[in-house]
């Protein structure tokens, strides 16, 4: 039926209006349902083999617009908006974004379910629906304040199945009740789903911030994702979360099995599962429980899972490396604990060091052991980092099983991070090179031919400068900072961690500061900009975040400064701030401590939007610098083999902070965290403990690259300037982003893992 008719139909029904007559909100909701529909009624892609993508996080973003492109009806609806005197952009902005993830590896999910479904392949998720979801960012005083992100409406992209599965937690049974969305496929007619499970009476979200009583696992199971892990209570109630999320989709996995014509014994032959980080590692010896209830001995049960299930690590941080206490999975799934010791005995007989057991003498745990022991492939998700995982980290597992070891570099969605947050340059683009790098994105080095074609050059600049000053009127509209568009767009998106290390970047706005005060004012004013959100006990974080937003408030009081510099946070960094600050930025900030960032995945979507990489020789960094050539990327900084030195005792090297601080330029540059002009807006207390810990313990090494990573953003700044040559850089690093499309990394993973 015609599009405008469907339309029609909807809105009559629902509001008794013709479409012309709606308002934005009316109109989103009927192009949600539309959408919705036409989405469901695909049929799953064929295939023998099935995947199931586990994961805590699916940070899918906004759907509508998603959608509608999967569906090919965009350009269908914007025009019929159009006929009727309306925008789809302003429809768009009544969509509220699902808040179910937390950084990079929920952004993956949500990469990898896109393509696994454009390339028509056969692959659902399976997760969680959290209610409240992280949290909403607020900041007040310059600090960040955490409350609850209800981002659920009565209509959403999720539907009732009307399935649930009953899990046995020790001492009392939960219902957990399937949520489906469908994921449709670009280029191709079939669609696959998100499973989302839900607790049956969700509680209402928490008055006061973002407390709630982490006992009531009944009614705030799916109430918010990481929930504060500072006490038992907190760690209990992940262990509870991720025991819910995976014995129902392992329910789930064995009757879909049987439905699909399928024995027990068939399940590594028809079944892939993917586990995400080791959130849902408790899938392991759920399986074997429930097959050997189905009749499978010991041995057998083993074998299966064995062959079925697939690990993906993506972290090195020791913190970040899950280790439960045997005594949290006795009292959550206590039928868990003796699947779990045998599993343990098991691996000690084909590797008795004690270094790589599943349960260790203290009584933890270890997620990512069971996992290598018990999955048939171990990826890493840069090649760096994968290196990292073989020669060091898990150096020992690889040993054992060096067939289980592979890489498989992280990449992004362009059909979200390009064509949709950027019709400008997508339609540069395709004037330069026709529309088919959609489908083949290695095809974008061809707008290498246009290096030379200053028209191609003053264009891309003209189209990054409308990004710009499109962004400058989405944060003043949201924020009331009225930024300079001519300016230097330099931009740190990311979750708040030291390793990351944001308090790096503030450092080098103070020494901007200070030379603009002492009358040497930069070659371009340059406005550093930040999205982060920092985890609510993370206290160091927390600090970082104050100091940027202190550093925000002087510049902003001072005349002086302001046309030199300017700092901005974006308050509640989403998907959906990202879909408008990377189309205007300028320099991509990537400074990460090297080895400690595992790939990230801005890095890729900044370079495909044509920002220039400033970074450190870290995760996908290397393999970026390795594609745009020398002259096309800032790099600076220790390499990842002399920082896992400093970290190391040997022969005296280890890292000493206080060896840093006291060269004249860093130390007036750190002691200024205490200087009065700062204490005007900051809290003594807070500053002084960011200021104690980096001038004596300095973790993740700021001042170690501090020095080199001044010199060369100086120089970025500098270079900025000769704009042909910079329109060169924006060139090149969009045509060589085409090999970081998760299109490509899911046919490799395809390729050398799942075998669809
Ligand atoms: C760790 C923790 C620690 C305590 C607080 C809550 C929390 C939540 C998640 C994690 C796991 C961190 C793993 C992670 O997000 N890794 C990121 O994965 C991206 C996708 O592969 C990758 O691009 C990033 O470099 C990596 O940091």
């Amino acid at each position: 039926m015609d599009l405008k008719v469907q339309m029609e139909q909807i809105t009559q029904e629902r509001f008794g209006l013709l479409p012309e007559r709606c308002d934005d909100r009316q109109l989103y909701e009927a192009l949600l349902v539309l959408t919705r529909r036409l989405a469901q009624e695909r049929p799953a892609p064929e295939g023998e083999r099935k995947l199931y993508y586990f994961s805590a996080e699916f940070l899918v973003g906004k759907l509508l617009d998603n959608n509608l492109l999967a569906l090919g009806l965009r350009d269908q609806v914007r025009e019929l908006l159009t006929s009727w005197g309306r925008d789809l952009n302003a429809v768009e902005e009544q969509e509220p974004e699902p808040s179910l993830g937390n950084g990079g590896l929920g952004r993956l999910a949500a990469c990898f379910l896109d393509s696994i479904a454009a390339l028509g392949l056969r692959g659902d998720g399976v997760g969680l629906n959290y209610h409240y979801g992280l949290f909403h960012q607020k900041f007040a005083d310059n600090k960040q304040r955490e409350v609850p992100d209800p981002w659920m409406e009565p209509e959403s992209w999720l539907i009732p199945t009307g399935k649930s599965y009953t899990v046995p937690f020790g001492g009392f049974d939960l219902t957990a009740k399937l949520w489906d969305a469908a994921v449709p496929g670009a280029y191709n007619d079939k669609a696959n789903r998100l499973h989302l499970f839900d607790v049956e009476s969700p509680a209402q979200p928490p008055e006061n911030g973002i407390d709630f009583d982490k006992t009531d696992i009944v009614h705030h199971l799916t109430s918010f994702l990481y929930p504060d892990d500072g006490d038992d209570a907190g760690r209990l109630l992940r262990v509870y979360q991720q025991y819910f999320m995976v014995s129902a989709g392992a329910q789930l996995i064995l009757e879909e099995l049987e439905e699909r014509g399928y024995g027990p014994h068939q399940l590594a032959d028809h079944t892939v599962i993917q586990i995400n980080d080791t959130h849902p590692s408790m899938v392991i010896p759920e399986l074997i429980r429930l097959l050997t209830a189905k009749g499978l001995t010991m041995d057998e049960a083993i074998g299966q899972v064995s062959r079925t299930c697939a690990y993906t690590n993506h972290t090195i941080l020791a913190e970040a490396l899950e280790k439960w206490p045997m005594h949290f999975i006795e009292r959550v799934a206590p039928q868990l604990a003796p699947i779990i010791r045998e599993l343990d005995w098991r691996a000690r007989e084909v590797c008795p060091d004690p270094a790589a057991a599943i349960l260790d003498e203290h009584g933890l745990v270890h997620m990512a052991h069971m996992d290598i022991h018990y999955g048939y492939s171990v990826n890493g998700v840069a090649a760096l980092h994968t290196e990292i995982l073989k020669r060091v980290e898990l150096k020992r597992f690889c040993d054992l099983y060096p067939q289980k070891f592979n890489n498989k570099t992280n990449g992004v969605t362009l059909r979200r991070w390009l064509e949709a947050c950027n019709p400008d340059l997508t339609g540069l683009i395709d004037r330069c090179i026709g529309p088919d790098w959609r489908q083949d994105p290695g095809r974008l080095v061809g707008l290498l031919d246009f290096i030379d074609n200053d028209r191609v050059l003053e264009h891309l600049l003209v189209v990054k400068q409308s990004a710009k000053e499109r962004f400058c009127r989405q944060l003043r509209d949201a924020q009331g900072i009225d930024l300079d568009p001519n300016s230097i767009f330099d931009v740190q998106i990311k979750r708040l961690h030291e390793y990351k290390r944001q308090q790096m970047n503030a450092l080098y706005v103070i020494q901007k500061y200070l030379e603009i005060k002492a009358g040497r004012t930069p070659e371009h004013p340059v406005t550093v900009i930040f999205g982060a959100k920092a985890a609510p006990a993370y206290v160091m974080a927390k600090h970082i975040i104050h100091l940027i937003l202190c550093l925000q408030k002087l510049i902003e009081n001072d005349p002086a400064v302001r046309p030199w510099l300017r700092v901005a946070m974006v308050e509640n960094y989403n998907v959906t701030w990202a879909e408008r600050l990377i189309p205007a930025a300028d320099i991509s900030e990537q400074i990460s401590l090297a080895s400690k960032e595992a790939s990230g995945t801005g890095n890729m979507k900044l370079m495909a939007n044509g920002a220039v990489t400033l970074g450190t020789m870290d995760g996908a960094n290397v393999e970026i610098a390795e594609l745009v050539g020398p002259g096309n990327i800032y790099t600076f900084g220790a390499h990842s083999d002399r920082v896992i030195r400093l970290y190391n005792d040997k022969g005296g090297q280890r890292y000493r902070s206080l060896d840093y601080y006291h060269t004249p330029r860093v130390e007036r540059l750190v002691d200024f965290l205490l200087s009065p002009e700062l204490l005007e807006t900051g809290d003594a207390k807070a500053l002084a403990a960011l200021w104690r810990d980096i001038k004596g313990k300095d973790w993740f090494m700021a001042l170690l690259d501090l020095e080199e990573y001044i010199s060369v953003k100086d120089l970025a700044v500098r270079q900025y300037g000769d704009r042909k040559a910079w329109a060169r850089k924006m060139l090149v690093n969009i045509a060589k982003s085409g090999y970081f499309s998760s299109d490509r990394t899911i046919k490799q993973y395809n390729e050398d893992i799942w075998h669809l």
